[in-house]
């Protein structure tokens, strides 16, 4: 696997202020005590930042493997097993459905445990679901539009059971993108910003994906997709570039039905 395109890579795709926000993390971590992670269920790989344990050092963590009700949920439950047998603790939940909500504030409830006083902050990716959790654990809409990193100028902590605080704002990850495939998968879930990306090209790599992951897939290739959806320009042309956003807000929504894009490493 390649080291070198990582960082250069991790610059083009995103923001470069994202890489300062990570940096502005590492600094103010003295003032958190736990930490929730944050990543699509999806894409458990890709979706989380193996530097970020450099960042948390030794602090309680909770993993959150958000949106649930579209992955796969036998990959997720292995997924969940893979991380137990790491050591790592972490939960899957649905954060818009009531029992989802209910087993994410246990989980958060726990990471206070034994202490007289604990601030978390999530983390994560964008679109990982970061302010829906931080939302679902406070119980109220109280989380910032804007993910930020940089604790100190963050003002809102928000108590939460006995003891624990969460901050209103969210902590930025940058996603490293040397995993297999990793680009296509995050631009699916939504963590690309959009002008940094090619639709057609993407939605191209995951239908590739697809059929080679199961050749009885029920995921259309673009074409296919276009034509059923009469994405047609001037009557006859087909319109594979708006019809490559339809297809991802699909996908996002389900309506492929239920995957995840990533199995985890076999045991040794
Ligand atoms: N149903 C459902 N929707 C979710 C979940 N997590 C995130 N979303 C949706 O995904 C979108 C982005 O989530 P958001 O919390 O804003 O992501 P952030 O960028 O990490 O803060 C929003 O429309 C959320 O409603 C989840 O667990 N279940
Ligand atoms: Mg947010």
């Amino acid at each position: 696997m390649s080291r070198a395109i990582s960082d250069e890579a991790t610059i083009q795709w995103y923001p470069g202020h994202m890489a300062k926000a990570m940096r502005r993390l590492s600094e103010d971590m003295h003032l958190i005590d736990v930490v929730v992670e944050v990543a699509d269920a999806r894409v458990p790989e890709a979706g989380t930042n193996p530097v970020l344990a450099k960042i948390i050092g030794n602090r309680p963590r909770l993993l959150v493997l958000s949106r649930e009700h579209v992955a796969d949920p036998a990959l997720t439950a292995e997924w969940l097993a893979d991380f137990g047998s790491r050591g790592r603790v972490a939960i899957a939940v649905d954060a818009k459905e009531r029992a989802g909500v209910t087993r994410l504030r246990a989980a958060f409830e726990k990471l206070g445990e034994g202490r007289r006083s604990a601030r978390a902050i999530v983390l994560g990716i964008p679109n990982a679901g970061k302010s829906t959790i931080i939302n679902a654990i406070v119980g109220r809409n109280v989380a910032r539009a804007e993910d930020r990193a940089g604790v100190t100028r963050s003002r809102q902590w928000f108590r939460v059971g006995t003891g624990l605080e969460i901050m209103d704002t969210a902590g930025i990850l940058v996603p490293r993108i040397d995993t297999p495939d990793s680009q296509w998968k995050l631009a699916m879930i939504g963590a690309v910003p959009r002008a940094r990306f090619d639709a057609e090209d993407i939605v191209t790599r995951f239908h590739r994906w697809a059929i080679a992951a199961d050749p009885q897939t029920r995921v259309q290739s673009l074409e296919t997709f276009a034509q059923s959806r009469g994405f047609y320009s001037r009557g006859t042309i087909l319109n594979t570039h708006n019809a490559a956003w339809a297809y991802m807000k699909d996908w996002s929504d389900g309506k492929f039905g239920r995957m995840t894009l990533e199995t985890p490493p076999e045991a040794p």
